[in-house]
């Protein structure tokens, strides 16, 4: 008997192949907490695709010892000033980690830990990014090129975006003279 297997998941021209893989899209529709400018904001198109996420469970949600794979891309652009982004959050269960691996692109890694504080980690291809746990975590596209990364996850780590949804991250990445800055969040809301 041949025990060697064809893979079950492939990357191939910029895509995730293989059984039931989970597609989601994000469009500022759905974004519309995230971004600072909501005068530029009202003015877009809100079927405008901000990311797309692929992911592979291969095991049941919750799943203690399990792993998840994901790919996200995120279009360029901005809202205002502001970068086209990932929603962020922290993780359900506070204490688990992920790597993220980047495909291609330019981005930053934004990093708040549980007091607040906001750093960020530039991404370019083949950066590698260790995301510790009770990190809140965001992806943000400072090129003009789509931004692609790998995700590995814990199975049970879940998903919190409701504190991020309500108060942000405590910066923000803007466009100052064509250059990326790390600037206060100022919350007006
Ligand atoms: C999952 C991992 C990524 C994100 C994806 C979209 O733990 O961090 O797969 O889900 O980058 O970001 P978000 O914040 O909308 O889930
Ligand atoms: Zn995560």
């Amino acid at each position: 008997m041949n025990s060697i297997a064809e893979p079950e998941l492939i990357f191939k021209d910029q895509k995730l192949i293989g059984d039931k893989i989970d597609r989601v899209t994000r469009k500022l529709k759905d974004l519309g907490d995230i971004f600072s400018d909501k005068a530029a904001y009202s003015a877009m198109d809100k079927e405008t695709v901000v990311y797309n996420v692929e992911s592979s469970f291969p095991v049941p949600h919750n799943t203690e010892g399990g792993l998840f794979y994901g790919i996200t891309y995120i279009h360029p652009g901005k809202v205002g000033k502001e970068y086209f982004m990932t929603k962020g959050h922290f993780h359900k269960i506070r204490n688990r980690a992920e790597y993220y691996c980047t495909i291609e692109g330019n981005g930053m890694l934004l990093l708040m830990d549980k007091d607040g504080v906001t750093r960020a980690e530039k991404m370019v291809a083949g950066s590698i990014h260790y995301i510790p746990g009770n990190t809140a975590h965001r992806t943000v596209n400072v090129g003009d090129t789509i931004l692609s990364f790998s995700a590995f996850w814990p199975a049970d780590a879940g998903h919190d975006y409701e504190i991020i949804a309500k108060h942000g991250f405590s910066k923000i990445l803007i466009e100052n003279n064509g250059i990326p800055e790390l600037v206060d969040n100022i919350v007006t809301a």
